[in-house]
């Protein structure tokens, strides 16, 4: 049973604090291993990850072997049906298109004293994508990924994905083809994160690393970080579902669930001002659940984490929200317009009952890598951001020079600096002999 709160209850507060500050991902401790992994591949790169791909993923393999040729890659794509083709490059197509309007301008001004100012945004060189295996392996997840990368207009990226048997997911490759990814590794775990950051005979090293993985990964990623960019630690998913009385029952429970599935640490939480409904959403999700084929993830999960919680009215749904910070949020009420300008903390907002959160995992088009955990409250998804960096610019006349470097000497003087001020003063001095070069 979730756990069902009213707002009125005189324990409220407690209660939602400890669902709040429950830790719902045990992080086992495998540094030292990915450590040892990491220092092992920079010995003797692409040595180790065949070693290690024979004996996690049961594949033996040679270097030559480690990236799928352009045959493999048209080979397996071509068992795709064509429906699911479709989809596919439907989904590719409007996330191309969401991320295509994310592009920041570059800036660039001259202000009074005559320096002229700006910034210029330009692509990291190369990207790395990781991509779990077997039943974590998600073509959307692909697209997410490899289309920001493209759109920031990155020129080399990089897939690495571990094919335990050899078994690709050919959904995977495709996905990689629409993004236009054609340079993919069947190297999977901590040995791929450190492949792509410091590089093999045959992986060239990459600038950023992103994508999801397990808990190997994330701490491989945290460990190269510094060395590349990373994007994020994922935790598991989560939704928070804001729903007022008139809205129907079997789709709230089915939104919940289908949080739910994604794993028994995932979180679905239901905010209704309506203590009817949170009777018939409850209901609704014990009757629909026993027959998903993921029946028992999704039961564990809401069974530890699913939580009801009745409000007093929408204000005191949205502060709720706020407080939990969600991945995902739904807002199945009459006007979601205005209660979406409440709810500030929060990874991606879903707006109406005709807006499940399902259609922003593939196709609606907005990035489905979120802040969990309650990270919202201060990072954002995945965006073409996340490939760019931004080098700021400035260039003086002997004019502006002259109006601002004296307080650049002041400065450097009161931090001891002496070279610093130096450099600024041999140049005014020699505008005030009336050079100008
Ligand atoms: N809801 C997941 C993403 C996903 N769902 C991929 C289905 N496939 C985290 O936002
Ligand atoms: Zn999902």
């Amino acid at each position: 049973m979730p756990v069902t709160l009213n707002t009125t209850d005189p324990d409220f507060e407690t209660r939602f604090l400890a669902m709040l500050s429950a830790k719902r991902e045990d992080s086992s401790d495998v540094n030292d291993v990915v450590a040892a992994i990491i220092a092992d591949v920079r010995a003797r790169g692409d040595a180790v990850l065949c070693e290690l791909t024979a004996r996690f993923d049961r594949l033996d393999l040679t270097p030559d072997r480690l990236r799928f040729s352009a045959e493999e890659i048209d080979d397996t794509i071509a068992r795709v049906s064509a429906e699911d083709r479709a989809a596919l490059s439907l989904a590719a197509e409007r996330i191309r298109a969401y991320h295509a309007r994310q592009m920041p301008e570059d800036a660039s001004w001259t202000d009074p004293e005559g320096a002229t100012l700006g910034w210029r945004w330009s692509p990291v060189g190369a990207a790395g994508l990781y991509v779990p295996g077997g039943q974590a392996a998600y073509p959307s997840s692909v697209l997410m990924n490899a289309i920001p990368a493209r759109v920031a207009g990155v020129k080399r990226l990089v897939i690495c994905v571990p094919t335990p048997d050899g078994v690709v997911n050919p959904l995977v490759l495709l996905a990689a083809r629409l993004a236009g990814v054609d340079e993919i590794y069947r190297v999977g775990g901590a040995q791929a994160v450190a492949a792509m950051a410091y590089g093999t005979a045959t992986i060239a090293p990459v600038d950023k690393i992103t994508g999801p993985g397990n808990a190997y990964v994330a701490a491989a990623k945290r460990q190269v970080f510094g060395r590349v960019g990373i994007d994020m630690i994922a935790g598991p998913s989560e939704v928070l579902v804001i729903a007022e009385g008139a809205q129907n029952p079997d789709w709230l429970a089915l939104d919940l669930l289908a949080q739910a599935e994604h794993d028994a640490d995932a979180q679905s939480i239901l905010v209704t001002t309506d203590a009817g409904l949170a009777d018939e959403v409850a209901k609704a999700v014990d009757r629909i659940l026993p027959d998903l084929p993921r029946s028992a993830i999704a039961a564990a999960s809401w069974r530890d984490y699913g939580t009801i919680i009745v409000a007093r009215d929408l204000a005191e749904a949205a502060a709720l929200s706020n407080r939990v910070a969600p991945e995902h949020l739904e807002l199945c009420v009459d006007d979601p317009e205005a209660l979406a300008r409440d709810c500030v903390h929060a990874g991606a907002i879903f707006l109406g009952a005709y807006t499940p959160e399902a259609v922003g995992d593939y196709v609606s088009g907005p990035n489905h890598v979120l802040p969990t955990a309650r990270s919202a409250r201060f990072s954002s998804g995945l965006s073409v951001l996340d490939f760019l960096k931004r080098t700021t610019m400035a260039h003086l006349t002997p004019g502006a020079l002259a109006a601002i470097g004296p307080a650049a000497m002041r400065l450097a003087a009161s931090e001891g600096l002496q070279a610093h001020g130096a450099s600024v003063e041999a140049r005014l001095a020699r505008l005030n002999e009336g050079g100008t070069e």
